[in-house]
């Protein structure tokens, strides 16, 4: 089995194959910490998001969905996998969006060869969950993923304040119970 880590931290500073982030559908960049990927990684990241919303994604990306790009200037990760959480106060209340985020951005992790990935708490800032939901849906859809052949070995959600991460840290206690 492998490891499902929750650390409090700013994801841009993780050395992991894979960091995922938070974006809007537009992928052109926003607040939270779709601002400090994009700030982190360089004006490069936003020339691909324009050239795949140009190409393969003229409509932007849907909630739930995933896709991945270069991490240019992050020079210690190797991809970033961009999801889009449903957005709560644009009446995008169904938990099952927000467990694809999870479960997506790991299987498309898993297919570019990560053995390693950071994630933040997507969903939980301005779309308006609350972290214990997203702690919740989180670590089923980890713990799934390491229960697959192949699956990646090691996980670490990363949290921006103590508090959230005391209240993912408990989620991590009642699913794992260790
Ligand atoms: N490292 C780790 N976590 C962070 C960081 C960081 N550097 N910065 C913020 N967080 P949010 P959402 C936490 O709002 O709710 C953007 O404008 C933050 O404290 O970034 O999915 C996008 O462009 C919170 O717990 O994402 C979208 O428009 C969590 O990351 C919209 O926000 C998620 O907060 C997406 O909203």
């Amino acid at each position: 089995m492998g490891k499902i880590e929750i650390v409090e931290g700013d994801i841009t500073r993780e050395k992991v194959d894979v960091i995922v982030n938070a974006a809007n559908s537009s992928l052109l960049g926003g607040g939270g910490v779709d601002g400090a990927i994009h700030r982190a990684a360089g004006p490069e990241l936003l020339a691909e998001c324009r050239d795949l919303r140009s190409s393969t994604l003229p409509d932007g990306l849907p909630p739930g969905d995933a896709i991945a790009t270069g991490a240019y200037e992050i020079k210690k990760v190797k991809w970033i996998v961009h999801t889009v959480g449903p957005n709560r106060h644009a009446g995008q209340t169904d938990p099952q969006d927000l467990a694809r985020c999870f479960s997506n951005s790991l299987h498309l992790a898993r297919s570019l060869s990560a053995r390693s990935i950071a994630i933040p708490a997507i969903g939980a800032g301005v779309y308006g969950w609350d972290h214990e939901t997203v702690a919740d849906l989180a670590i089923r859809a980890a713990l799934a993923e390491q229960r697959e052949r192949g699956g990646i070995d090691r996980i670490r959600f990363v949290l921006f304040s103590k508090d959230a991460a005391a209240i993912w840290s408990q989620a991590k206690l009642t699913h794992l119970g260790r």
